[in-house]
Order: C-alpha cells, then structure tokens, then sequence
C-alpha cells in the first residue's frame, strides 16, 4: 500500500515538470529607458551605450511555450524596459508612441509587460519585426519588451518617442525625443558552453 502511493507520487511529480510552463528567462537587472513630458517636450534616457550593451543570451534546446515559441533558439533579454520619469500629463486622445527610425538587420522586438508577468505577454512582434507596424504606443506602464537575434554581435536600435493620436499621427506642439539601445549577442552561458564541448569531444572519440 505505501509503495503503491509512493510510485504515484513519483508519477504526478514528473507529469507536472513534463507538462510545466515553460517561459523564457529573466536575468541581470533592469535597464530602464525613462520617459519624461516637460514644457511640452518629450525626453528620453537610457544609462547604457555600445559599451555597456545589454547581452543576449541563448539557451539552446529550450522551447517556449505558446507564442513565447518566437524566442525559442534566439539570442535574447528582456532587460530593457520604458518606465515614466515622472507623471505624464496627456490631453484626452493622446498617447505616447516609440517609432523605430533605424535598427540592426536581424534584431527582433516582441512586445512583453512587467518582467515577472511573463505568462501574460503577448510575444507579438512589433517595432517594425517581421513586417510589423514601426510605431508601437507605449502604455506608460513599466514595459519590458523582448529583443531577440539569430546571430552573435552587436545590435542597436534607435526610436524617436513623441506624442501622437491614437493612429499614431504626431501631435503638433511637443517635441518629440530620440533614445537608442545597445545589444550584444554573447555565447551561451559557461554551464551550456560546457555541455557543447563535452559533447564535441564525445564526437571526436566515435570517429577515432
Ligand atoms: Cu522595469
């Protein structure tokens, strides 16, 4: 009798680790792009450049579930997050849009929420990836999209943020502010770079 309830525990442990949701990682601190209406002037800022890009990071073998999917095998952080400097202060039918102005070829942007709320992000592309529209309206809730990229190097983004109606259309009277964004794309983690080694080695004596 107990060791029938033990193997049944045993089984519903590993039916839930089997059929667990797997969501990307979140890792290093936030780099916050902070967003401030003053005299009617928009003004961005971001604490990083190209030599202290946020890293991208691949884990290789690990599949996303749902529309997380999209990041599955990509170089990519969540780290970078638009947060308001500030109260911002909008007339009715006003909002706060990011515009992609220029951007690495092979740098992707998929749109995420609060970093720990990563169940509830949409993972749509957005910012101009995969034919998608370059202007993206910023909620003014602390959002912390998801870059991504097929291949090691650098990456940089840069946006213009202004005012804009709710087609995105710029409102006459505010400046408008720029901010660019520094990625670079490293090689996996020290643990999963050892696992890749081992297993060439392992190729090496077959072939022997
Ligand atoms: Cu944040």
């Amino acid at each position: 009798m107990n060791t029938t309830m033990t193997l049944t525990t045993v089984a519903l442990m590993c039916g839930s680790a089997i059929g667990g949701v797997s969501l990307p990682n979140v890792w290093g601190p936030m780099e916050h792009v902070m967003i401030s209406l003053d005299n009617g002037a928009v003004h961005a800022h971001v604490g990083t450049h190209a030599g202290n890009a946020v890293e991208l990071q691949r884990f290789a073998g690990e599949n996303y579930d749902g529309a997380a999917a999209v990041l599955d095998d990509s170089y990519y952080s969540s780290q970078y997050g638009w947060v308001a400097d500030g109260f911002i202060s909008l007339d009715a039918g006003e909002f706060m849009w990011v515009e992609r102005v220029s951007s690495t070829a092979g740098l992707d942007v998929y749109e995420g929420g609060m970093r720990m709320m990563r169940e509830m992000h949409t993972y749509d592309a957005i910012l101009g990836t995969g034919g998608s529209d370059d202007a993206w309206m910023w909620s003014g809730m602390m959002v912390h999209n998801w870059y991504s990229a097929d291949a090691l190097g650098s990456y940089e983004a840069t946006y213009e943020v202004f005012v804009g109606d709710a087609s995105g259309n710029a409102v006459l009277g505010y400046d408008s502010a720029m901010v660019t964004l520094n990625f670079n794309a490293v090689p996996s983690p020290a643990g999963l770079s050892l696992l890749g080694l081992g297993g060439l080695v392992a190729a090496r004596r077959r072939r022997a």
